[in-house]
């Protein structure tokens, strides 16, 4: 019988951060190819509007309130979530922030914060995860939310590229510390997409929005649909070779040097 490599049935799955944007999608994605589904935020409220939206799309999830850059919530977090549902076995680090201020600008505290959500969160929250994979002996997946930004730097956004490209660093310092555990550490990419985080510099005829278009070979933002093949991909057996990967789903930004309007010489 051909072994269905993308099967995730009896697969436990994190998703950080996942009441709505990419992380919803993901989290969808992930149902779909038969895992349980956990999901944190930070207020109790977005996870019942969430829970909700997802009971709408046929998925039942467990929620937890939990703050991921409070190492104390999450041991906690984790804790619960083997004693109610299960052991992780899939841990996407989707959580995070982003500040879009001039680095002269910028308050220390402003940075310090998209740090320690963008970078030092997805730290915890993995070496946690990871922790009980190894003493289970379990192996199992970590997914980094990764960004345009762990490759190419944008005016104002210091602090979350910082933390994006450490993210990258983490994501491959983690697959060589985990992969003979039969752990396998990735990254995903995503290019620019259609959410709440991209609002403000999407909407309303913004000149961003003509630049994005202009910028991505496929002359689209993405929608958070467009990351359910990567994320089923590497949560799933068809990755058991892949660490230290960040797959890249960006419409063909990071191909391309870019072009003045619709030149083709
Ligand atoms: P989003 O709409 O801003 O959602 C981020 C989520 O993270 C929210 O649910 C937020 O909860 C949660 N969160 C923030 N801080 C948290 C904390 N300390 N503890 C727990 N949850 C926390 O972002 P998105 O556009 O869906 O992006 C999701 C991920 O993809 C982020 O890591 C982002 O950097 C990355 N990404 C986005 C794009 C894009 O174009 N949109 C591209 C590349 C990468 P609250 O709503 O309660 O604050
Ligand atoms: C920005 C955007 C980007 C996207 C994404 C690109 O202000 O440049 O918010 O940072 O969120 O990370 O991959």
């Amino acid at each position: 019988m051909t072994q269905n490599l993308f099967d995730l049935t009896g697969k436990v799955a994190l998703v950080t951060g996942a009441t709505h944007g990419l992380g919803m999608a993901m989290a969808l994605g992930l149902a779909n190819a038969g895992a349980k589904i956990v999901v944190n935020d930070l207020i109790d409220e977005k996870l019942e509007t969430a829970k909700n939206e997802y009971s709408a799309n046929g998925v039942s999830v467990t929620t937890y309130v939990c703050d991921v850059t409070n190492e104390k919530q999450v041991i906690a977090m984790l804790a619960k979530i083997e004693a109610e549902v299960g052991a992780v076995d899939i841990l996407v680090n989707n959580a995070g922030i982003i500040k879009r201020t001039p680095i002269i600008d910028m308050e220390v505290t402003d940075f310090e914060m998209v740090i320690k959500v963008d970078l030092i969160a997805p730290f915890i929250v993995s070496k946690y995860v990871a922790k009980r994979m190894i003493e289970r002996k379990s192996g199992g997946k970590i997914i980094n939310i990764c960004s345009m930004m762990s490759e190419l730097g944008r005016s104002t956004v210091s602090a979350y590229a910082a933390a994006k490209g450490g993210l990258k660093m983490l994501t491959r310092s983690q697959a060589t510390e985990w992969a003979k555990y039969n752990i396998q550490a990735n990254g995903i990419g995503p290019g620019y997409f259609a959410t709440a985080q991209t609002a403000a510099i999407r909407e309303d005829g913004h000149p961003f929005n003509d630049f994005i278009i202009n910028r991505t070979p496929a002359a689209r933002w993405g929608e958070p649909n467009d990351l359910v093949g990567a994320v089923v991909f590497l949560a799933s057996k068809a990755s058991d070779f892949v660490n230290g990967h960040i797959l890249y789903v960006d419409g063909g930004i990071l191909a391309t040097l870019g072009k003045a309007g619709n030149e083709e010489y």
